[in-house]
């Protein structure tokens, strides 16, 4: 068709009331960011994450930047960031702060980049009364005189003492740190593990008690490595505070919340660069604190999308994570539950080998527990990819996946992003690794749960521009998507111009906006809801109500959104102008945290959404 038909066709009414509308966003050149992480905050605005935005000078001279956008007004504002965000997790917490937990300690050194070899060195400390310091620079070095450094401040703590009948047993403590040779090129490897090395300038006495056993030391590639820090964001001061470190450095974590406001932090990178081998925190917001919990030791890939779910202490690992982690371990979608560590499988997934850079999110109200699994692509930089889309209904005596719609095309990196009225928008991604050979698809269907397994794939209008690797998509309280940040390899078809991050955003009005009429409208409504209880909600269009959804506040990361979902309530009118809601009863249903309340009437319409805390 051509441009003018086109853009005629893309413009009417018509058109928009049955596929909706995407409008391209380009902010001042001030206000742009590199966006890698989205989040919708209880203000109604959206804190888009870049840190240093996968540029490594950006990086080296600490430019790191968050950009704080306010959907309502176009308003916004680039606040930095104290650390370096860079793929981290986060969800928000119950009081309504966004959680952010990990990122950027070094940035990758790729096969043949690397000039000095490198690698793990466990820091022994045998004595008991005190700790040590490792400060940047600390020397290790080897029986056979090869010499080695730390690039990041660490802490040894002290040995662990315990009384026996015959005196005490003391324990080394061990910290695992990166180090780095001396001398550059091969004269820098070691690769035999275990041998001792001295710490340089120690006393003889401090030198008996702390020293490292060297791991592999080499020149092979080095993968970014993590952080241990983590930060806050208050919405209503605006400004990111320092909260307690976790007690392991991730990269590519998922922070999956509890029904109870509590957060597990799972997987990523550790300061080495290695895939945390199922280690996994809780944090507790009330006291700004992670804990390791030793019973919880399930192995996952990075970004691995684990959700919680309506069965107690019982999560859902959807199979699709995002990054890094061999095909081997933790690729099987299952249920974790919490209180055994067990993970079973569950069976019938299709492409079960094509779940990296693949979406998961549940289909309608989080009561109905129908979560479904769409397109992906094989480990790494594999050519394979998948259009496909399952459904799994967790209420299921048996949960097996069954097969759903296929997309036209097989995708990555699709956004998935759960609408009021139940439809799913699938947005975005690209058919290769990261956009390679300009694969991006430039399309977006609405996933209807009607209609058995999978439920119903319509089209939607397609975006303009394109979003692979590093994009996102969250719902604004207006009812619309905001979609950011792409990350592609390259800029051309042939694969030899470097890639450009794209910053413009793109919002999409779907094709309930564009019904006519009027929109339902929230006149008041109470803005904390308990668990249980029967509120009232002010409408002048109580009548015509249908469907009224809480839908969590949400954060969208590496097509990981695991702390996304809609819960259904009952409503009843109790006059023209009021609604009386019955709020369910359970707390997997109803988890703590923030919502928005949405009143959807009989044309599938919703109102703009009202801020709820649940506390
Ligand atoms: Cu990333």
């Amino acid at each position: 068709m051509q441009d003018w038909r086109y853009q005629q066709l893309i413009n009417s009414i018509e058109y928009q009331r049955q596929f909706g509308k995407w409008d391209v966003l380009e902010l001042p050149v001030d206000q742009r960011v590199n966006a890698i992480h989205s989040a919708l905050l209880p203000s109604g605005k959206i804190m888009l994450i870049a840190g240093s935005g996968n540029k490594e000078d950006m990086f080296a001279t600490r430019a790191l930047k968050s950009l704080l956008y306010d959907p309502a007004t176009g308003a916004s504002k680039v606040i930095p960031v104290p650390d370096d965000m860079f793929c981290a997790g986060q969800t928000l917490l119950p009081d309504g702060r966004l959680l952010v937990a990990g990122g950027t300690a070094r940035y990758e050194k790729l096969d043949g980049a690397v000039t000095y070899a490198g690698g793990a060195m466990r820091v022994k400390n045998e004595n008991p009364d005190v700790g040590r310091d490792i400060p940047v620079g600390t020397e290790f070095v080897s029986p056979e005189g090869k010499a080695y450094r730390t690039i990041r401040p660490n802490v040894v703590p002290p040995a662990t003492k315990v009384a026996t009948r015959t005196g005490a047993t003391v324990t080394a403590a061990e910290e695992r740190v990166f180090v780095e040779a001396v001398q550059p090129g091969p004269q820098g490897i070691t690769l035999q593990p275990g041998l001792q090395f001295a710490i340089t300038g120690l006393d003889p006495a401090a030198a008996k008690d702390v020293y490292g056993l060297g791991e592999a030391l080499t020149l092979d590639k080095q993968n970014y490595q993590g952080t241990e820090a983590a930060y806050t964001f208050d919405p209503v001061a605006e400004t990111w505070s320092r909260v307690d470190d976790m007690d392991f450095a991730r990269w590519y974590p998922t922070l999956t919340p509890l029904p109870n406001g509590d957060v597990l932090t799972l997987s990523g990178l550790d300061n080495i660069g290695n895939v945390l081998n199922g280690e996994t925190e809780h944090f507790d917001p009330r006291t700004n604190r992670f804990v390791e919990d030793k019973q919880l030791t399930q192995y996952f890939p990075t970004y691995p999308a684990v959700f919680a779910t309506e069965q107690p202490n019982r999560l859902f690992y959807s199979g699709t994570n995002s990054g890094y982690g061999p095909a081997e371990a933790g690729r099987l979608p299952g249920f974790w539950d919490l209180d055994t560590n067990v993970l079973t499988p569950v069976p019938g997934l299709r492409d079960p080998n094509l779940l990296e850079t693949a979406g998961s999110a549940w289909l309608g109200p989080v009561q109905d527990q129908r979560m479904v699994v769409v397109g992906g692509g094989g480990i790494g930089e594999s050519p394979l990819t998948t259009a496909r889309i399952d459904e799994i209904d967790l209420d299921s005596p048996e949960p097996a996946f069954r097969p759903g719609p296929m997309l036209p095309d097989p995708v990555r990196y699709p956004n998935l992003t759960t609408l009021p009225d139940d439809s799913m928008l699938i947005s975005h991604g690209s058919r290769d690794y990261r956009g390679k050979g300009d694969s991006d698809v430039l399309d977006a269907h609405l996933l209807r749960p009607e209609g058995g397994p999978g439920g119903t794939l319509v089209e939607a209008a397609d975006p303009v521009v394109g979003r692979n690797y590093h994009g996102q998509a969250v719902l604004l309280p207006d009812g619309r998507v905001l979609t950011a940040g792409s990350d592609p390899l390259f800029d051309d078809e042939r694969n030899t111009i470097p890639g450009t991050f794209e910053q413009r955003l793109e919002i999409y009005t779907p094709p309930y906006l564009f019904q006519g009429g009027k929109r339902p409208e929230i006149t008041s409504a109470p803005d904390v809801m308990r668990r249980g209880t029967t509120v009232s909600v002010q409408t002048p269009d109580a009548e015509r109500i249908q469907k009224v959804r809480l839908m969590r506040l949400m954060s969208s990361t590496h097509v990981t959104a695991v702390d996304q979902f809609s819960v259904a309530v009952e409503a009843r009118a109790t006059g023209a102008d009021s609604l009386e809601l019955t709020l369910p009863r359970e707390i997997e249903t109803m988890q703590v945290g923030n919502y928005m309340l949405v009143l959807v009437d009989d044309r599938g319409v919703p109102s703009v959404g009202s801020m709820v805390r649940v506390p």
